[in-house]
C-alpha cells in the first residue's frame, strides 16, 4: 500500500485517510461475517485507499441482525488486527459503506443489488449457504428456504433467492459479475449452474440471464479468521484505545486468486496483492485438501481428545503429528502443484500458521458443517486414491474419527461435545441405529447426500470399520498410537 494512503497514528494502528463520504457503492456482498471482513474487504480497502473511490462496500447479512446492527452503530467501521505470536498490526477498515439484514432490510438489499453502479456482487455465505446437495453438486430443492423462495420468489430469504430477485431486477445490459469467495471447489461454476437451476424454477428469462450475461469467476480465499471472543475484543479494544465491537483478530497471512473473467468493471485487487489469473482450480484443491482438509481433521480429533484451539492441537505430540502426517504424507499425495509453486514449502507455512498461538481459533468452530465440508475437503482425495487402489491410512483414521464423533457427541473423557451441522441428524442416526461397526460404515457410504452414488471398496469399508472399533475402545489416543 502506498505510504501516502494511510494516515499511520503509530506503527500499531492504521486508519483510513480519505474521504469515506466520497465512496461510491460499487460492491455488494452477502454474508457480513469476520471471514469476509478481514479477507475481501481489507483487499478493497486497499484499493480505495489508493484512489479508487468507486468501490465502496453494501454488506448484506441474510440472517443474523446483530452483525449490521453492530457495524451500523459503529457508522461501519472497524479493526482487523493481524497476529502472529508476540507481532501485531491493526488497520481500521473504512470500505464499508453500509450494513443491511436481509430479513428486515430486504428493499434496500435488492435495490443494492439491481443498481446499475454495483458491478461486482462477492459472497461468504459459508457451504450450507447455497442450498447445494453437497455429494452432486445440484439445488437441493428440498432446502427449506428455496422452497420458501420458490413459493415467494418476490420476498426471497435464501442466498439464491435474493440474488436471483436482485438479478431480476436489474436493468437490461448492466455489466454484472458475482464472485463466490467460499471453500467450494469450481465455487464460481457452481454457484452459476445453481443459480440457474434456481432462476429456472421461477422464470426462464431470468435463467437466460443468468447462464449468459453474468460472470461467475471461481476463486480461491485464504485467511485465518477465528470467531471473535471476549478476549480478542478486548485486546483489540487495547490496540485501539476504544471498544471495537466488530474487532477481527486473524493471522497475517492473506490469500486470493481469481479467475480473471469479469464482465464490466472490477476494483484493481492485485494490486492489494490478488493474484488474477486463467486458472484458479490448481490453488483451489491445493488449499481445500492442504488447509481445510488438514484443518477439517484437527477439529475432530481435537474434539475427541478435549483440544481447543488449533493451536492446542498441533501442540499435543499425537495430535500435531498426525496432522503433520496426514498433510505432508496422505493429502499431498493427492495435490497437483499449481505451475511454479512449492508444495513442500505451501504445507510448511501451513504448519506454522496452524501453530500461531496468538489466535483462539476453536476446533469447535471448524468442526461446524461437516456434512458439508468432508464432502469438498476429504472425498474427492479420498477417492481418487481409492480408485488408483491407494490406501490413505491417515485420512481414512481422520474420517473413522469425524463418525465416531458424530455417533457418540462425547470426547474421549466423556465430556459432551456440542455439534453445529444441519445435515448431521440424519447421518449419525444411520451409524447409532446400525448393530455393527461394519453395518455403521455401510450405513454411512450409502448416505448419498455426502459420500455420493458411487460405491466404495469393500476393504476399505473394512478398515473404517476396524478402526471405529478402536475408536470406541480406546478413543482417538488408541486410533492414533495404532499402526
Ligand atoms: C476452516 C476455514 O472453519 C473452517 O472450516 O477450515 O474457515 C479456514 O480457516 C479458512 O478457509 C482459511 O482460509
Amino acid at each position: 500500500m502506498p505510504p501516502t494512503a494511510t494516515r499511520q497514528l503509530d506503527t500499531r494502528v492504521s486508519v483510513p485517510a480519505y474521504d469515506r463520504a466520497l465512496l461510491a457503492a460499487g460492491i455488494v456482498h452477502l454474508g457480513l461475517g469476520a471471514f469476509h471482513r478481514a479477507h475481501q474487504a481489507v483487499y478493497t480497502e486497499q484499493v480505495v485507499a489508493s484512489g479508487d473511490r468507486r468501490w465502496g462496500i453494501v454488506g448484506i447479512s441474510l440472517r443474523d441482525a446483530r452483525v449490521p446492527q453492530t457495524l451500523t452503530a459503529q457508522d461501519c467501521l472497524y479493526s482487523v488486527t493481524q497476529r502472529h505470536s508476540n507481532e501485531a498490526h491493526t488497520r481500521v477498515v473504512g470500505a464499508l459503506k453500509e450494513a443491511l439484514h436481509a430479513p428486515t432490510q430486504l428493499q434496500a438489499v435488492l435495490s443494492a443489488l439491481s443498481s446499475p453502479s454495483t458491478s461486482v456482487v462477492t459472497i461468504t455465505v459459508t457451504e450450507k449457504g447455497y442450498s447445494q446437495n453437497p455429494a452432486t453438486g445440484a439445488l437441493d430443492l428440498n432446502d427449506e428456504t428455496i422452497r420458501h423462495d420458490l413459493a415467494h420468489a418476490r420476498a426471497p430469504r435464501s442466498t439464491l433467492g435474493v440474488l436471483a430477485e436482485g438479478i431480476r431486477r436489474r436493468p437490461a445490459g448492466a455489466p454484472l459479475t458475482v464472485l463466490c469467495c467460499d471453500n467450494m471447489a469450481a465455487n464460481g461454476d457452481t454457484l452459476r449452474k445453481l443459480l440457474a437451476q434456481y432462476a429456472q424454477e421461477v422464470d426462464a428469462s431470468l435463467a437466460r440471464r443468468v447462464g449468459s450475461d453474468i460472470a461467475f469467476p471461481n476463486s480461491m480465499v485464504d485467511r485465518i479468521v477465528p470467531a471473535a471472543t471476549a478476549e480478542s475484543l478486548e485486546y483489540a479494544a487495547g490496540r485501539l484505545g476504544l471498544r471495537d465491537e466488530a474487532a477481527i483478530v486473524c493471522e497475517p497471512f492473506t490469500q486470493w486468486v481469481i479467475e480473471d473473467r469479469f464482465t464490466g468493471p472490477r476494483p484493481a485487487w492485485e494490486e492489494a496483492g490478488a493474484l488474477l489469473t486463467g486458472d484458479v482450480r490448481p490453488y483451489q484443491a491445493m488449499k481445500l485438501r492442504l488447509l481445510n482438509g488438514t484443518h477439517s481433521a484437527i477439529a475432530y480429533a481435537g474434539q475427541l481428545r478435549g483440544l481447543d484451539s488449533v493451536s492446542d492441537a498441533m501442540a499435543d505430540p499425537l495430535t500435531g503429528s498426525f496432522a503433520r502426517r496426514l498433510m505432508l504424507e496422505d493429502l499431498c499425495a493427492t495435490v497437483a502443484a499449481p505451475a511454479g509453486y512449492d508444495v513442500q514449502a505451501y504445507c510448511r507455512d501451513l504448519l506454522r500458521r496452524f501453530e500461531n498461538p496468538a489466535l483462539a481459533h476453536r476446533t469447535q468452530q471448524i468442526a461446524t458443517d461437516g456434512t458439508q465440508k468432508v464432502p469438498v475437503r476429504w472425498l474427492p482425495a479420498l477417492r481418487e486414491s481409492l480408485a488408483a487402489g491407494i490406501e490413505r491410512p491417515l485420512l481414512e483414521r481422520a474420517l473413522a474419527a469425524w463418525l465416531h464423533y458424530l455417533t457418540y457427541e462425547r470426547s474421549d473423557s466423556g465430556a459432551a461435545l456440542h455439534i453445529s451441522d444441519p445435515g448431521a441428524a440424519a447421518l449419525a442416526e444411520r451409524l447409532r441405529q446400525a448393530a455393527s461397526p461394519r453395518q455403521a460404515i455401510a450405513a454411512a457410504l450409502a448416505h448419498t447426500p455426502v459420500f455420493g452414488a458411487e460405491p466404495y471398496p469393500p476393504a476399505f469399508a473394512a478398515r473404517i470399520a476396524q478402526h471405529l472399533i478402536t475408536l470406541k475402545e480406546g478413543g482417538m489416543a488408541a486410533l492414533l498410537t495404532q499402526h
